[in-house]
């Protein structure tokens, strides 16, 4: 096979890519090892930045989206059994929307689909070579690219000019990179999180983030029907130890507060532990090889950032190739890396402090429990820290590439 961009992963960065290329006439090939079935039931992500929803309105991906999600306008901090709603619209002039990522990836599935261009599924990629230009690391000469994969039982292989990688943390796409050509920066939470779904009407109007002495919780939804819910719970953590009424008993405790209030609970339909870690690696490019999203960075869930940073670096990859493509200058190529990792490193910082914020250390450490609760108060006291907490949460302007 031959084309122009070879894309690993069907995750929300390889097919918001493969959309805005092909918005350009650029060709693609998607290739995703899992099944559509699987893909389109991969509970992860539910909020989207005001700038996602806007750039996928932009280009016509949001009908659906912007019919079923829910707009909100402000969250809720609770802690020392009292909630402080931020008003996120009012301090920073824009709203967040909850949107399962599953349903956001199915689509991006059917308007892949819709163009006719090829998106294999049960297609697993198992190398990718000669991403290195002839003019080194950083070049975009020489031979071509291929991806080795496996489909329908036969190794295939794919040609392209470039490969974006955007096969999540445990893809193949960084294995093509020798190690030294590439930094690592990474830093992992000495706690996790369990997250369950759950047939029950939400118990609040908008997310709440609760700060507790027993640790972390968070009531989160994604329709008027169902709500999501995370539990801070030691890292390495089995499902074994959590049965159902453990898991609401022990959410009902977190999120509880002096005035009373009451969490709805129902049938839980999907339950999951997750790490929380922070990396990057740096640069995202080697060669002709361009990687996005979490096949370049991790960021902890508590910002809700890691599906809406895959969206800014494909929006800023995009719009690289169609550049070259055009002029065949390759001057957006070469900017890729550092552009993104500008807001790489604003939004780890962000979901760092966040994440420090609301997290009980498992060494129950009273001095930095007094900072958290310090912090936190002064979150809620003065307008201009609430102004900068809304103004991350909600999402920095996407980088405007000027040709979408
Ligand atoms: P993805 O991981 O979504 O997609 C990569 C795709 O590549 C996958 O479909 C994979 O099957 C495919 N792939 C991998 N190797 C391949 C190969 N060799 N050949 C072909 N295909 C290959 N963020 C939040 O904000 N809130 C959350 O609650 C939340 N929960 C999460 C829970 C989990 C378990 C994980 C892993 C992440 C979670 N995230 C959450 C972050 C999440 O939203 C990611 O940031 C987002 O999925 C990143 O999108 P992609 O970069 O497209 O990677
Ligand atoms: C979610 O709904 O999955 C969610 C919401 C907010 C977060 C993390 C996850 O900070």
């Amino acid at each position: 096979m031959r084309t122009q961009v070879g894309i690993v992963g069907a995750g929300p960065a390889g097919l918001l890519l493969a959309h805005l290329l092909h918005r350009h006439g650029i060709d693609s090939v998607v290739l995703e090892r899992r099944s559509r079935d699987y893909v389109e039931r991969r509970i992860r992500a539910g909020v989207l930045e005001h700038g996602t929803v806007d750039l996928l309105t932009r280009i016509g991906l949001a009908d659906r989206l912007l019919r079923e999600r829910m707009v909100h306008r402000g969250l809720e901090l609770l802690f020392d059994g009292a909630g402080h709603r931020i008003d996120l619209a009012g301090l920073a002039g824009r709203s967040i929307t909850v949107y399962g990522q599953h349903e956001l990836v199915k689509d991006l599935i059917a308007a892949r689909l819709d163009t006719g261009r090829p998106l294999l599924f049960e297609a697993e990629a198992t190398a990718v070579e000669d991403v290195a230009g002839s003019d080194g690391a950083a070049g975009t000469a020489g031979t071509a690219p291929v991806i080795r994969f496996r489909h329908e039982g036969r190794n295939r292989e794919l040609r392209c000019d470039l490969v974006a990688g955007c096969d999540g943390a445990h893809g193949v796409s960084r294995a093509a990179i020798p190690a030294g050509a590439v930094t690592s920066y990474d830093h992992d939470y000495p706690y996790a999180w369990l997250g369950v779904l759950a047939e029950a009407p939400p118990s609040s109007d908008e997310l709440i983030y609760a700060y507790h002495d027993r640790g972390f919780a968070l009531h989160s939804m994604r329709t008027p029907a169902i709500t999501r819910l995370y539990l801070q719970v030691p890292p390495g953590e089995s499902l074994d130890g959590w049965p159902d009424e453990r898991i609401w008993a022990e959410l009902r405790r977190r999120l509880a507060r002096t005035e009373g209030w009451i969490l709805r609970d129902g049938p839980l339909v999907e339950r999951g532990i997750t790490a929380l870690r922070s990396h990057v690696i740096e640069p995202m490019r080697y060669g002709r090889l361009f990687l996005a999203g979490d096949a370049a960075h991790i960021v902890p869930a508590t910002g809700a950032k890691g599906l809406n940073l895959a969206v800014a670096d494909v929006t800023v990859l995009a719009a690289a190739v169609a550049h070259w493509h055009a002029t065949g200058s390759v001057k957006l190529l070469d900017a890729y890396s550092a552009t993104c990792l500008a807001r790489v490193w604003r939004v780890q910082h962000f979901s760092w402090w966040m994440t420090s914020m609301l997290h009980r250390s498992p060494d129950r450490d009273p001095f930095m429990q007094r900072l958290q609760l310090s912090q936190l108060r002064y979150l809620v006291s003065s307008t201009p820290a609430a102004a900068s907490f809304a103004e991350n949460y909600v999402g920095l302007p996407l980088p405007d590439p000027g040709i979408l």
